[in-house]
């Protein structure tokens, strides 16, 4: 391939970072996933599990190379403790791309107590800033592409469109002098992950800034779906699919929920807006980012990567037309707007070629190929979002129906 890059995937083992791997792989790329293993860690300590059988890291790179004849390397270092090992590999491979994935993503995770945001901060924190300061180091110019989110802007806001990563503002000076300056949106986090992105984004200005880094940070939305082109080739390549109350994200848990026979879990009125995304979206818009670097202009891109917006009730009740399930309003647990608008801006992926999957193309082969095959797997206590974010919230559990007394 004529514009074969060499590439670190941060986070590879992980939901998001194993089908990107693949792709750029499949693309031509030279891949090697950097990985800690501590997802998986995760579920180990939380009781918890995939959906579907994940197989190990050896298995699944062995399954690859028996499909595609590509090797994929893996190393397995923890970027946010091990900055030695960091620097060693980024001055082995040099490397053209760094796709970081490689952070603690869930937000309900991240507010289970004060261990949780301890680790969260300082894994998500240290782990990016390693990659920064080691390329800098180094003198390496790799193009950074970081998977930042839509919820560092929070859903408090009136409906106006979330812009790509800036907003223009106009300064009054002292001589009458109006001044305009591009500032980054401003953040308003909705949990200790959500800050940590947050937070993120000016590590990334400061960097951009001083030692002209090309990066880009793409804001993306929940991911639904679990299998993309490369990942259905061979059960060994399968996705991991999250349904439990800190790592299942909202509308593959209603898929989940639909077969086993729970009631879908709508939080509060179900009125939150949120941003979403089909995994195969999710790869397509790596490869799109990962050929078309910004310039060494001082100036981070950012770029919303998600296809549409819907509340969760909305969902629900998409979820439930498609099946027998029963929809539950539970306690919401977590300090968030009952109800807000959001509109997104998302230009700059479909002026790059991007052609969405929609959510009512995807949704009843989701829900049959998949939740439904692994249904069996389900381990039904992990299904409650019992994470509160103060002590005024209350779990999300289905209460069982009062009997009528005759
Ligand atoms: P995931 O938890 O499935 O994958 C993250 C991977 O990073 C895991 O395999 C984990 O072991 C690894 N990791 C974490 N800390 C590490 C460290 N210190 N060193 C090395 N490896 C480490 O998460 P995901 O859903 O694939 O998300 C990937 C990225 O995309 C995250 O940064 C997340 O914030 C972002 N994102 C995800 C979604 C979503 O809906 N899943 C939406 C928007 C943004
Ligand atoms: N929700 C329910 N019922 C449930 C689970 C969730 O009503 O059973 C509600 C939540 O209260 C929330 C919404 O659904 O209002 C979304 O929750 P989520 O868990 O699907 O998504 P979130 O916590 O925002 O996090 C996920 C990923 C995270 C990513 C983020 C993108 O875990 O890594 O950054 O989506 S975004 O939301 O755009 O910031």
């Amino acid at each position: 391939m004529k514009d074969s890059k060499k590439i670190i995937v941060v986070g590879g083992d992980g939901f998001c970072g194993w089908p990107t791997a693949l792709h750029l792989s499949k693309l031509g790329h030279s891949i090697t996933i950097v990985d800690n293993l501590s997802r998986r860690e995760i579920d180990a300590a939380l009781g918890s599990d995939s959906l579907t059988p994940i197989a190990s890291m050896d298995d699944r790179l062995a399954a690859w190379k028996e499909h595609s004849g590509n090797t994929i390397a893996f190393e397995n270092i923890d970027i946010a403790q091990d900055f030695d090992a960091v620097t060693t590999l980024l001055d082995t491979i040099k490397p053209d791309t760094i796709v970081h994935f490689g952070e603690q993503r869930a937000a309900p995770y991240s507010m289970k107590g004060v261990g949780e945001k301890r680790y969260t901060v300082d894994n998500n924190i240290s782990g990016t800033h390693n990659l920064l300061a080691a390329s800098v180091a180094l003198g390496l110019d790799p193009h950074f592409v970081h998977l930042g989110t839509m919820g560092v802007y929070g859903y408090d806001d009136d409906g106006l469109e979330i812009p790509e990563g800036y907003l223009p503002v106009y300064v009054p000076g002292d001589d009458k002098q109006i001044t305009k300056r591009d500032i980054l949106y401003p953040t308003n986090p909705g949990s200790v992950y959500h800050l940590t992105k947050s937070m993120d984004q000016l590590l990334f200005q400061f960097y951009a800034k001083n030692d002209r880094l090309r990066i880009t940070d793409l804001h993306q939305g929940i991911v639904w779906g679990t299998q993309t082109d490369e990942t259905k080739l061979d059960e060994r390549l399968i996705n991991r699919f999250d349904y439990d109350g800190d790592y299942g994200t909202v509308l593959n848990r209603f898929l989940m929920q639909a077969v086993v026979g729970h009631p879908l879990t709508v939080h509060g009125t179900g009125g939150q807006t949120r941003a979403f995304i089909h995994i195969q979206d999710t790869v397509k818009c790596l490869a799109l980012a990962v050929e078309n670097p910004p310039e060494k202009d001082g100036k981070v891109a950012i770029l919303n990567q998600m296809t549409e917006t819907h509340t969760v009730r909305e969902l629900a009740k998409l979820v439930a037309d498609i099946s027998d399930a029963r929809i539950a309003n539970v306690d919401n647990p977590r300090n968030e707007a009952a109800e807000n608008d959001l509109r997104v801006s998302n230009k700059t992926f479909l002026s790059l070629g991007l052609k969405p999957i929609t959510l009512a193309e995807g949704l009843i082969d989701e829900t049959q190929k998949i939740a439904a095959k692994y249904a069996g797997r389900c381990i039904h206590k992990m299904i409650p979002c019992v994470s509160t974010w103060t002590h005024k919230q209350r779990p999300g559990v289905v209460f069982p129906k009062p009997h009528k007394v005759a």
